[in-house]
């Protein structure tokens, strides 16, 4: 029996599982190194019993090893965000109640005191591989197996916990509908602390016994050449990344362009999500790779739930369909199913892939479910059979570059400022990040704020992508039909108030 539900990673899988940094690793090596760890986690214990461990690791041998070395020992996997500021981390591992921690020598000094402070053990890969491979604990499915932060509108991200069989239901729907085999190669670009990266690249390409290419961080210039040489046959990123491949192809020579495009064109898939894909980008993509975007949506708390057709039209503006095995629901103001096209309502979501709970915060929890439903707050409508996304109902969500921001958690950490007074932090439609952080600031009097030293003063509270790139003392602003802030020539200025 497998320890976990998720496959011995293909035992007699002779194929190459990753590729770090022009290093073949074959199953056979990864699943024997992933053994070797659980072994050194687990120690003389029989079963870790859902202690959670986290890793702050970039997309590597190491993560792979320590997330189903983690899976293994019967413990949760807590992947951490690589650009965190310490703060942040500070907030992670402490809401997780984290005991270990597991990172590269190089980050020790980086995480020491925090560890310290916070009793963590601090640990690296080499130091927990076992000689011997211990007896693994048979794991039930739905025991807890995974923890991801995401931000709410509430202050300070929560931990979503999925259990295996929540994994496994978020992977083998998409393992049909997006048709993967073990003949697949991916790129491996995306963050590793969200479940785009995790479930939809890493876990399907694993399960189906595919190939993936790691990247330690988004580099268009490698990710086009590998695609020109035709390394790879399917391909899954952010609009954003569509946006800086467009723009990277538009610096080449026409015939180098043209080479690349012509690899995009022969995978055999290119997926889009976690943000709105804007027709023109679909369009663009199309006319420089041949490509038909394939657009779907999906949240942390429930991986994917709506995806445009493998086979069939791909609707340029929509998300398709419901995927098997999920259930969604558009519910009106007064919570009841609609059940005509045109009319928008709050997705509502039911199936195996929804998570478990939000960890230690059973309120938040019930709160986000109604009958079993979980409310995404994300608005739709389905117009000729497919679902397209209208928006969020809460302002305070930003979506940039993919990440999802709460825009209170950022007014929370400027508020500690002396200069600032009041502050409003909002999404402001941007061409490159779809929405960028902006911040409309009142300075306390005789105070001279600078974005520029604001923007040091926030080192080390936030990451760098959640600090407010346009500031600026305004009465007010335009808003569009969506209540979103749109004034595209906002400048990075601050203006006396
Ligand atoms: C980075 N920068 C930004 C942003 N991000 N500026 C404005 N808005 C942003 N969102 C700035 C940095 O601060 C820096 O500025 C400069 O851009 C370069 O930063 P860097 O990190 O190097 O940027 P990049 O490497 O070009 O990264 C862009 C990226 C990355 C590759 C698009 O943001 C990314 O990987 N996004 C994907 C996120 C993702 O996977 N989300 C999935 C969650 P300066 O030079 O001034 O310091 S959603 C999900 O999982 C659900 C389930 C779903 O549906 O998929
Ligand atoms: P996260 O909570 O970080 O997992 O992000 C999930 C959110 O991203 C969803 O609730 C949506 O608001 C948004 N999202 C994901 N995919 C799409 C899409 N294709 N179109 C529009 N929004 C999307």
């Amino acid at each position: 029996m497998h320890p976990t539900p998720f496959p011995h990673l293909r035992e007699g899988n002779s194929r190459i599982a990753l590729v770090e940094q022009g290093r073949a690793i074959g199953y056979g090596e990864l699943n024997g190194r992933i053994d070797r760890f659980a072994s050194g986690l687990l120690g003389t214990r029989q079963d870790l019993e859902e202690e959670r461990i986290a890793f702050f690791l970039p997309a590597s041998l190491d993560y792979v090893t320590v997330m189903h070395g983690v899976w293994r020992a019967g413990a949760i996997s807590v992947p951490l965000n690589v650009a965190s500021a310490l703060a942040e981390l500070d907030h992670y591992l402490s809401c997780a109640r984290v005991t270990r921690l597991v990172a590269s020598a190089e980050n020790h000094p980086l995480l020491r005191d925090l560890c310290d402070r916070l009793g963590i053990e601090l640990l690296e890969v080499s130091g927990l591989l076992a000689d011997e491979i211990a007896p693994l604990p048979a794991i039930a499915p739905e025991r807890r197996a995974m923890m991801v932060f995401t931000s709410g509108t509430t202050n300070k991200p929560k931990g979503v916990v999925t259990t295996h069989a929540n994994i496994a239901a978020q992977i083998t729907t998409l393992l049909d509908a997006w048709a993967w085999s073990e003949d697949d190669a991916i790129p491996l670009f995306l963050p590793l602390h969200h479940v785009h990266g995790i479930i939809n690249v890493l876990s399907c390409a694993l399960w189906a016994g595919a190939k993936v290419d790691l990247f330690p961080k988004f580099d268009a210039g490698r990710i086009a050449a590998e695609a020109a040489a035709g390394a790879y046959s399917v391909f899954m990123a952010v609009p954003t990344i569509y946006v800086k491949m467009l723009q990277y192809l538009d610096g080449l020579e026409p015939a180098e362009a043209r080479r690349i495009g012509d690899g995009f064109e022969a995978m055999r898939l290119n997926v889009s999500g976690s943000a709105a894909c804007p027709v023109p980008l679909f369009e663009q993509w199309k006319a420089r790779t041949g490509q038909v975007l394939l657009e779907r949506y999906g949240m942390t708390e429930i991986g994917m739930a709506i995806s445009n057709p493998y086979h069939g039209e791909r609707r340029a503006g929509y998300v398709g369909q419901p995927l098997p095995g999920v259930q969604v629901m558009l519910a009106g103001e007064d919570g009841a199913a609609i059940t005509e096209e045109g009319v928008p309502g709050e997705i509502h979501i039911k199936g195996a892939n929804v998570f478990l709970e939000y960890w230690d915060n059973p309120k938040a929890t019930q709160e986000s479910f109604v009958d079993g439903w979980f409310r995404t707050g994300d608005m739709a409508v389905v117009e000729n059979g497919y679902y397209r996304i209208m928006g969020r109902t809460s302002i305070d969500i930003i979506k940039s570059g993919g990440y999802k921001l709460s825009a209170l958690e950022i007014e929370g950490v400027l508020l500690d400022h002396p200069g600032i007074a009041e502050i409003a932090v909002i999404g402001v439609a941007d061409d490159v990040w779809g929405e960028a952080v902006g911040a409309v600031i009142v300075a306390r009097e005789g105070t001279d704020l600078t974005p520029e030293a604001l923007k040091e003063w926030c080192e080390g509270k936030l990451s760098a992508y959640k600090i407010p790139k346009r500031i600026r003392f305004t009465q007010a602003l335009p808003r569009n039909a969506m209540g979103k802030v749109t004034k595209p020539d906002l400048k990075p200025l601050l203006l006396a108030g």
